[in-house]
């Protein structure tokens, strides 16, 4: 009876283990912005396992989106906002460290994967092999994730796909060639962060981050690294023109009074 008991608990533990594999934005909503400049938003003290989860959505064989972090925001007006993320270290809730030397690359996208009462998409529902297939061919993709390009995904219910529309990807550090050409997006610093402006219409938005060390994917077992991110929303280039602009005709009105 105790050993069915434990083949029973096994089971259960066994058949939760996909849900960690769902892609979800608990505690990783950056919010909604109107697109008035100066909103800002930060989250910390999130993190992925393995440092290679962006950067192996870059390749052929596409990646596995439970190595990377999914975020998202709102705009209800255009914008244009900056998407920082940063290596942190901190300790998690079992009590282990989580690293912050990560080099960290993102994806931002337009779309929304399902979010309750949906059920959550993950690489492995039978929907979204078949979509991998159609697109990939057939068996030849390790996950739905696509750090370049759009991608599609849905959950176990079938649901009509989530689509998430390319927009932009950015990483730290320098250029990035592990055989199939430069990897475009690096920030040519690696300093454990990595930040760039996007131009954006209303909408919702998700963010996908991970590591960008390729290699790591054959390192076990495989640390967790930590993330905090922020969004904010910036001034567009136009307004900085037309405050320039406001400056200089000051300085010449000045200039006048003077003479
Ligand atoms: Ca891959
Ligand atoms: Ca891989
Ligand atoms: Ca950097």
């Amino acid at each position: 009876m105790k050993n069915t008991f434990k083949y029973a608990l096994l089971l259960v533990g066994m058949t939760s283990l996909p849900a960690m594999a769902h892609i979800g934005y608990g505690g990783r909503d950056f919010g909604t912005f109107t697109g008035a400049p100066g909103a800002t938003s930060t989250i910390t003290n999130q993190s992925f396992t393995g440092n290679f989860g962006w950067i192996d959505g870059t390749d052929a064989d596409w990646g596995d989106s439970h190595r990377v972090r999914a975020y998202d925001f709102h705009l209800t007006g255009d914008a244009d906002v900056r998407i920082t993320f940063s290596g942190q270290s901190f300790v998690n809730s079992s009590g282990a460290t989580v690293l912050g030397d990560t080099n960290p690359g993102f994806s931002l996208y337009r779309g929304l994967a399902h979010i309750s009462p949906f059920a959550a998409d993950h690489d492995f529902a039978a929907g979204s092999i078949a979509i991998r297939d159609a697109v990939g061919g057939i068996g030849l993709t390790e996950g739905s994730f696509r750090a370049l390009t759009d991608w599609s995904i849905t959950n176990d219910n079938n649901d009509p796909a989530s689509v998430f529309t390319f927009i932009g990807s950015a990483y730290d550090g320098s250029n990035i060639d592990y055989g199939s050409g430069v990897i475009p997006g690096a920030d040519g610093l690696a300093d454990h962060m990595v930040s760039q402006v996007f131009h954006l219409t209303a909408g919702d938005y998700s963010i996908f981050v991970g590591g960008t060390d390729y290699f790591s994917q054959s390192v076990d077992p495989r640390p967790a690294y930590g993330l905090t991110g922020v969004v904010s929303v910036v001034p567009e280039p136009e307004t900085y023109a037309m405050l320039l602009a406001g400056l200089g005709l000051l300085g010449f009105s000045a200039r006048r009074r003077s003479v």
